[in-house]
């Protein structure tokens, strides 16, 4: 209360313009670092055991997290940029619009997103208003989301994904010599785009043992969105054990088209990701 005091008197001095706050609260610099650290620190101690964690917080990631924390599940999403969202934002070449089409129009008002019919079958929505409501939505319903950190390999123990490993998208992108630190999951789902690349770890790190025909990720296959968009959803599955693969992620893997800026398919595989995962964590013990 002194020390209170006594900074107020110095302000007050130095700053005549706080002459006038000399009784109202003072605001403390190191209060606010420490709220930061502290609160920070919390949620990632409590992010060390999930039930699910997501690599990419893309569309496809974020309408995952949003259902299955919908469905009373501990999920965080680990995002290796400072923006979420993925390939969202910029629409077709940077034109920020975004289509969808008519199954996967209703994910999209749910989470209060509007949508414009263009014409029959195919909507419209902004890509900024898509990408912040898909956040909001998913944080409000108990998602984690950690940006800023890369998932740089995962666990296996017994022949399945037992956590991911995480590093400081900086020290990856400095190159530094930092190890990571790892967290512990249920499930784990690859929403990290084109480049699939919790796949593409798993089949570095000990070969070709993904549930794909050839064991190895097949690639993804030229632009055609029709057939994009419905392998996509398809395609969506577990592609070795504890691991899933959402998204754009999952046409890479079992050897889908791309679809160019539609992203109903998107949202169809993060949801339906999301709904297998929730049936799996149901029906079996907790590990
Ligand atoms: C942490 C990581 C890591 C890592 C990557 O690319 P995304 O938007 O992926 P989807 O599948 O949600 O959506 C795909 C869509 O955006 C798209 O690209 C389309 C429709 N393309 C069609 C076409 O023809 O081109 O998001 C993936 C996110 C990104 O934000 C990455 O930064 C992040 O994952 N990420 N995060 N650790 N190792 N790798």
């Amino acid at each position: 209360m002194r020390g209170e005091r006594s900074k107020a008197t110095l302000y007050a001095k130095r700053y005549p313009l706080y002459a006038k706050k000399k009784e109202e609260m003072m605001l403390d610099d190191l209060v606010i670092s420490e709220a930061i650290i502290k609160s920070f620190m919390e949620d990632f101690l409590q992010s060390i055991k999930l039930d699910v964690a997501i690599a990419g917080a893309g569309p496809a990631g974020l309408i995952a997290g949003y259902c299955l924390a919908k469905e009373g599940k501990k999920v965080a999403i680990f995002e290796r940029k400072l923006s979420v969202g993925g390939g969202m934002w910029g629409g077709g070449m940077m034109f920020n619009k975004i289509v969808i089409q008519e199954e996967s129009k209703r994910i999209l008002n749910e989470l209060g997103v509007r949508t414009k019919e263009y014409k029959k079958g195919y909507y419209l929505a902004d890509s900024i208003e898509a990408v912040a409501g898909l956040a909001f939505q998913a944080v409000k319903k108990g998602v984690k989301i950690f940006n800023l950190i890369s998932v740089e390999d995962v666990m296996i123990r017994g022949e399945k994904i037992t956590g991911l490993v995480l590093n400081w998208s900086s020290v990856e992108m400095a190159k530094l010599h930092v190890d990571p630190l790892s967290i512990g999951c249920r499930v784990a789902v690859d929403a990290t785009g084109h480049d699939s690349e919790l796949a593409r770890i798993v089949e570095k790190k000990i070969g070709p043992r993904l549930k794909t025909e050839s064991g190895g990720i097949m690639g993804e296959k030229p632009m055609w969105a029709e057939v994009g968009e419905k392998t996509i959803v398809d395609n969506t599955k577990e592609v070795y054990p504890g691991l899933y693969v959402a998204g754009m992620a999952a046409n890479a893997v079992f050897g889908g088209p791309r679809m160019g800026p539609i992203f109903g398919g998107m949202l169809l595989s993060g949801e339906k990701v999301a709904r297998m995962i929730s049936k799996r964590l149901k029906t079996r013990t907790p590990e």
